[in-house]
């Protein structure tokens, strides 16, 4: 019985049209489904922009889990306690970062802060959550906590922003919902 279950997973393995270990560069997704391979979402992060990211964490949006927010430590709630992503910029190939989180209970407000070095810098955001439950808010703050930018949906489950900003400096992402959800969301700034 052992050796045939190994059979059929090694079948199952050499069936697979990806191969697994892909490494953790983003890389385009592919135009039909599947359009990224076991292991990785696809990050929509603009109209025509998707890139394949490998999922670390083992949470699956589709699959709700409201408590257990690995942000909440012990709280990203306002602009002075936001969780710092060490997204900057820098770099010569600026790579995103994800977290998964909850907005939970539907009180709940997660802050990310991103850097931008210089104007003319591009936030991108995008999100993917449960689409059982409400869609989550997703704004772009200035340094102030003002709104600058507003998710927009055009893939469902998934909402982005791409938002060129005026200044170099601290941005702030905003989710809340409301009503409780889980989510993930991939950060960057690139420069001009
Ligand atoms: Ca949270
Ligand atoms: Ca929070």
């Amino acid at each position: 019985m052992r050796r045939a279950l190994l059979v059929f997973f090694w079948a199952l393995v050499a069936c697979n049209p990806y191969d697994p270990n892909l490494g953790e560069i983003p890389f385009l997704c592919g135009t039909d489904p599947p359009r990224c391979p076991e292991g990785y979402l696809a990050i929509v992060l603009t109209g025509t922009r998707c890139e394949c990211q490998r999922n670390d964490i083992a949470v699956d949006p589709n699959q709700y889990e409201c408590s257990d927010d690995p942000q909440e430590s012990p709280t990203n709630d306002s602009l002075g306690t936001a969780t710092e992503t060490g997204v900057d910029g820098s770099g010569t190939n600026p790579q995103a970062r994800s977290f998964n989180a909850a907005v939970c209970p539907a009180s709940d407000i997660d802050l990310y802060r991103v850097t931008a070095p210089t104007g003319g810098s591009i936030v991108q955001v995008s999100l993917t959550f449960d689409v059982m439950r409400s869609p989550p808010a997703v704004e772009l703050l200035n340094s102030d906590g003002a709104t600058l930018s507003t998710g927009e949906s055009t893939v469902v489950g998934t909402i982005t922003i791409a938002k060129s900003v005026d200044g170099g400096g601290t941005y702030f992402v905003k989710v809340s919902d409301e009503m409780s959800v889980n989510y993930r969301v991939t950060l960057n700034v690139l420069r001009p």
